[in-house]
């Protein structure tokens, strides 16, 4: 299997994050892509390319011309305001509070975000610029005639919707390449996440539509970050009505549960019959993830790979999370192997 990869992601390292009220270093880092593309090249996965530049269309497919326009200038009007510390924002517009795009760098920054969990630093915007140029470059390469492609994205994307970033996500690299797919004269994209956490951006981005179904197994929203999104009965709205499906699993959930709703979701998938598979792939649901808390063990993740690859669909894989950097290697390109075992 080809992968995308650049190194440019590097230039994204947020250094805190809050986690059970504690201010702790960031889980998302630049070593958990650095082990992963150790193991690509471990394992003689195929080749690796870097990615090319698609400019800024692609991605205002997905996302607002305000949010775009936030993100790209928010280093530099941070900066103008006498800090170099990290962005994050402290205060959002929730219930009953104006819905107003404010002028202070401050107040946008709230504005654009759903929670505290996506610091932006100086290289920040070019290494989110080089994480939708990998997803886009792999979904050229698929376009081409590849069967796989595995793009290396980082940071990830899945928690970003068209006008907010939050969960260490900014641009949302799935949603984009799905509708890249799309614009080429391509009927139906189907999307699997199978990261840990639910995929909220990914649905918001396609929940009144019936040209992407989405597909997400994940920690129960009950008591699982993002909290507000990912429920069993958010099932589309309007012409896209029944083409989203969640899969909410309990704390503790080992391959015996979380394989049957894989199953559950290939079936929906199957249903659907889409001309091309994009996979939100991140390996959180690992028995060791620091944040997380699936049981799911390496080999099992030869076993997911298997099973997606017997859909027989052309197909993208794009790195979303897993925070077990010891082992994030080994678990994603088991998936990827798995998938490339399968004739
Ligand atoms: N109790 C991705 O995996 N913080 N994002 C959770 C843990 C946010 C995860 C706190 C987790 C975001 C792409
Ligand atoms: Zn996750």
């Amino acid at each position: 299997m080809l992968t995308i990869y650049t190194d440019d992601h590097r230039l994204h390292h947020g250094q805190h994050e809050l986690i059970g009220g504690k201010f702790t270093p960031c889980f998302e880092k630049p070593s958990r892509a650095d082990m992963v593309l150790d193991r690509v090249k471990a394992v003689g996965l195929g080749d690796i390319q870097g990615p090319r530049d698609f400019g800024l269309e692609p991605i205002r497919r997905i996302h607002t011309e305000g949010f775009v326009n936030f993100l790209q200038h928010a280093w530099r009007d941070w900066v103008a305001t006498g800090r170099t510390h990290d962005m994050l924002p402290i205060a959002w517009p929730t219930r009953r509070l104006r819905q107003k795009e404010p002028d202070s760098i401050d107040g946008r920054l709230g504005y654009y975000s759903f929670d505290a969990g996506a610091p932006i630093t100086a290289g920040t915007w070019q290494a989110v610029l080089s994480s939708v140029n990998v997803a886009l470059t792999g979904q050229a390469e698929l376009a081409k005639g590849a069967r796989s492609v595995f793009s290396l994205c980082r940071p990830p994307g899945h928690h970003a919707s068209a006008d907010y970033m939050g969960g260490y996500c900014f641009f949302n690299n799935a949603a984009i390449a799905a509708q890249a797919v799309l614009d080429q004269g391509t009927a139906r994209v189907a999307i699997l996440d199978v990261d840990y956490h639910h995929g909220n951006g990914t649905q918001d981005i396609f929940y009144d539509r019936a040209d992407v179904l989405f597909t997400s197994i994940h920690g129960d929203p009950r008591f699982e970050y993002p909290y507000f999104l990912g429920y069993a009965d958010e099932k589309g709205q309007g012409v896209g009505e029944g083409f989203n499906f969640n899969y909410p699993l309990a704390s503790g959930s080992d391959w015996s549960v979380w394989s049957l709703a894989l199953q559950a979701a290939i079936r929906q998938i199957s249903a659907y019959a889409p001309d091309v598979l994009i996979v939100s792939l991140g390996v959180d649901t690992f028995k060791e993830d620091p944040i997380s808390q699936f049981k799911l063990d390496s080999p099992d993740y030869l076993r997911m790979g298997e099973a997606i690859g017997k859909l027989g669909l052309p197909t993208l894989f794009v790195m979303e999370g897993g925070y077990a950097v010891e082992e994030i290697g080994i678990n994603a390109v088991n998936v990827l192997q798995g998938f490339d075992s399968i004739g």
